[in-house]
């Protein structure tokens, strides 16, 4: 038996986990790292199931290469001569606009994903990128690139020091938290509570997180940007403001929030009047306050609008970059920020002429590339750690359009909805053969923090999942050599003729050679601790791998402390408060204000024990309440007669699911988790109780038109009796 110690890679609250290996490296035990100084022993139902998802039978050992209908175990090197071979097949037929790339969630929890996904990308020479962030949390970086001048100047709650929190669309106790990196939220919630502050939640539903707060209010899907509009107007209107920064944009703000008052806007949020001019004064009355909203107000027809207002409503209130307000986390690894305007829509997509932001196109479009002819369709697909079938809007017509591909390439270690229609599967180790460390997610966390895991159990003779794409990468590139030496030579080149850096005159090669670690990922790693913001190579600090590995726990960096000035990078060097392309977005929102959707509205959930679409395979997960249910009011059963199950009917498709009556859901409105309907997957513990996909009934043909991300809150349906049969 041995005890190690690794951080779990399960979701964004970067738990320390303890674990215990019998001699054959099988999982025996796991439990929360009591001496991790952020997580301090909390763990969840999943960290506490690593052990069996990363021993789960059904995932892939070895690469499968498909012919028709037939797959095939094979080694690495004829695995990879196939892909060779496909690749070189679409390039030569159809040139590298042909290809596209999809990178799933799971590349913002693994070293692969942050390392060498971009590596791979440049190698493919495509536009064609896709990822979940437009599914996701794209508009919160299109608001924070326009306000604050890079999109991952994303402000986080100041949890441990806040007096008031005022959360929309977010259930940290389910999702333990995104977008704000916080491990036992929700313990820190109670803490919140305890020290005398104020919790405020803003969902369709009462949550368990709404259940745990000094206040619940219902709001109607898809209006959040209404609601926050309505709080902006009362700030403004009866001068409760107290702007603490350098700002531009006052007046264009003032002149658009004019359409929004409170009681214009309490009809179509559901939300009176009242309760909004007391959230706006209480938030400014506070001592010092948060306004934090996620995946129920981004995926939305105006969730750029939205994640905007979020922080137009924080500079307003004075609580901007200052301790128990929102403030800006300062990561181990961060890099120096060049002032250049962000900008999205620096291409455009091919069918649909949707804007480009982050070098990414919408997710909603990936099928419309794929199925449209023409000078640049795609032909060829990579995807990493995704699954967009389940994942994406109109999954169906996805599904359909992967399965026309010439050749697609999948690393995933399962064959499922999305791989099944690949021609090569390349599968990553077991979890505990890989290293870790939170390059993505640190710079989300309630406070500084650092910590690295070696891997726990040795590769053997498979490779690294940053092995595998570095070797797509050379595939693709046709160019061979040591990839992590020739990126480290360039950022270390660049470090040392950068004035004012902690190495600026000395010798990139010699300082290559200093560093440590077993593998390329590590010396990587090795290297941006060292440049970044506590490194020994930054004049400020002592951090570097050897001190991570002397210390396995992790490290704490102290409070967030207010670093907006050294931030900003937007032109004027103010905080932009009415960006142009937002301003003109208003009038899309001033449209929908008179709208009055028929019928339902159709929002999502997320359960405890379950992960997006791949958790289901782990028995210990499943059932109980973690099932694909429908949540409907008592009354709208009874007005509609229904029993047991309903057909769920969009503009995209229909269902026929099974009904969870609840009072803890708005009359009017119906909530289905995603991720499920598992098809064609050989996860034998999904296939037993299958579910359906929620994104059969969500439409690909309406986004939010700033960051082009997808809507899955708000979708109208029709909910009719099983029983009824009416024409289509
Ligand atoms: N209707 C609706 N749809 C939604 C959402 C919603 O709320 N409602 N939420 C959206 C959000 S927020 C997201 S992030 C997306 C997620 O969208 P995706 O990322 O496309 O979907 P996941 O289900 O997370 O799929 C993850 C895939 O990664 C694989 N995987 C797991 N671990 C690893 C690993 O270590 N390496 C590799 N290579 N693969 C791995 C899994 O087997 C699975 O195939 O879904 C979006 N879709
Ligand atoms: N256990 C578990 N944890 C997860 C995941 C998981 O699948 N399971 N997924 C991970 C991922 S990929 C992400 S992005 C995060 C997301 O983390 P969260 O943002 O906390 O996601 P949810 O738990 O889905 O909470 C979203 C809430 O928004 C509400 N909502 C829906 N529509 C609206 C609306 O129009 N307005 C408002 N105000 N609220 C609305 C829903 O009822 C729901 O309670 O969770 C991560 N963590
Ligand atoms: S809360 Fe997240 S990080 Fe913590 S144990 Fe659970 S899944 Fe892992
Ligand atoms: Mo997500």
């Amino acid at each position: 038996m041995t005890t190690v110690h690794r951080t779990c890679p399960l979701c964004e609250a970067v738990c320390g986990l303890t674990l215990t290996l019998d001699d054959g490296g099988h999982v025996t035990s796991v439990r929360g790292d009591k001496e991790d100084p952020f997580s301090k022993g909390f763990i969840c139902p999943k960290g506490a199931s690593l052990g069996k998802l990363d021993e789960d039978p059904d995932r892939l050992t070895r690469p499968l290469v498909r012919e028709g209908e037939l797959w095939r175990e094979v080694g690495w090197d004829e695995a990879f001569a196939a892909v060779q071979e496909g690749f070189s097949r679409v390039t030569e037929e159809h040139g590298r606009e042909a290809f596209g790339v999809y990178l799933g969630n799971p590349n913002a929890h693994t070293m692969a994903g942050a390392l060498y996904a971009a590596p791979m990308i440049r190698a493919l020479g495509t536009r064609n990128v896709f990822s979940a962030s437009t599914a996701d949390q794209m508009p919160k970086h299109v608001s924070s690139g326009l306000m604050f001048g890079h999109p991952l100047s994303i402000p986080v709650p100041d949890l441990d020091r806040t007096d008031y929190l005022l959360m929309l669309g977010a259930n940290p106790l389910d999702s333990n938290g995104s977008l704000c990196t916080a491990p036992d939220f929700p313990g820190r919630l109670k803490a919140l509570r305890g020290r005398g502050g104020r919790l405020v939640v803003v969902d369709p539903r009462r949550t368990r997180t709404a259940a745990l707060a000094d206040e619940h209010v219902f709001i109607r899907p898809g209006t959040d940007a209404y609601l926050l509009f309505g709080i902006v107007h009362t700030l403004l209107a009866e001068d409760l403001t107290d702007v603490r920064q350098e700002i531009n944009g006052l007046a264009e703000l003032t002149q658009a929030a004019k359409h929004f008052a409170p009681d214009v806007v309490a009809r179509r949020t559901g939300v009176p009047a009242e309760v909004i001019v007391r959230l706006a004064r209480e938030l400014a009355g506070a001592p010092t306050a948060a306004v934090y909203a996620r995946i129920g107000t981004c995926t939305a027809e105006f969730g750029t609008l939205a994640q905007w207002l979020v922080d137009v409503v924080n500079v307003l209130t004075g609580n901007l970059d200052r301790p128990g307000g929102v403030m800006f986390p300062m990561p181990a690894t961060e890099g120096g920020r060049r002032r250049k305007p962000y900008q999205t829509g620096r291409w455009r997509s091919r069918v649909r002429d949707l804007p480009e932001a982050n070098g990414e196109l919408p997710v909603a479009t990936l099928a419309d590339e794929i199925e449209t002819p023409g000078q640049g369709q795609i032909r060829c697909m990579v995807t990493v750690a995704g699954n967009p079938v389940l994942s994406a809007p109109n999954g169906g017509r996805l599904d359909g359009a992967l399965g026309g591909l010439a050749f697609m390439v999948s690393v995933d270690p399962y064959l499922n909805e999305t791989t099944r229609h690949a021609h090569v599967i390349l599968p990553p180790p077991r979890v505990l053969q890989a290293g870790h460390y939170d390059f993505a997610l640190l710079g989300f966390a309630v406070r500084n923090y650092t910590r690295y895991s070696r891997p726990l159990l040795p590769l053997a003779d498979r490779p690294s999942e940053g092995m595998i794409l570095a070797r797509l990468a050379v595939i693709a590139s046709g160019l061979d050599g040591d990839l992590d030496a020739f990126i480290i030579g360039q950022a270390l080149e660049k470090a040392v003729s950068t004035p004012g850096s902690g190495v600026e005159g000395r010798d990139a090669g010699e300082l290559a050679a200093l560093l440590d670690g077993e593998s390329g990922a590590e010396r990587r790693l090795d290297m941006m601790l060292r440049l970044g913001p506590y490194g020994e190579w930054s004049g400020r600090g002592e951090l570097s791998l050897r001190k991570l590995l002397d210390n396995p726990h992790g490290l704490d960096l102290g409070p967030l402390e207010p670093r907006l000035p050294e931030l900003l990078t937007t032109a004027s060097g103010r905080v932009e408060l009415a960006p142009p392309q937002l301003i003109d977005d208003v009038e899309r929102l001033r449209d929908g204000l008179g709208a009055e959707p028929p019928g339902f509205l159709l929002i999502g959930r997320r359960h405890l024990r379950s992960n997006n679409s791949w958790m289901h395979n782990v028995a210990p997960l499943v059932g109980g309440s973690n099932l694909c249910t429908l949540q409907i009011n008592p009354a709208d059963v009874d007005r509609l007669g229904l029993d047991g199950y309903a057909r769920v009917r969009s503009a995209t498709g229909e269902l026929t699911v099974p009904l969870e009556p609840t009072d803890t859901i708005m009359p009017g409105v119906v909530s289905l988790p995603h991720g499920w309907g598992h098809a064609g997957s050989t996860q034998s513990v999904a296939a037993e109780h299958p579910g359906v996909s929620a994104n059969t009934l969500t439409d690909e043909s309406t986004v939010d038109l700033p960051s082009g991300n997808a809507v899955f809150n708000g979708v109208p349906v029709t909910i009719l009796p099983t029983g009824v049969i009416t024409a289509h």
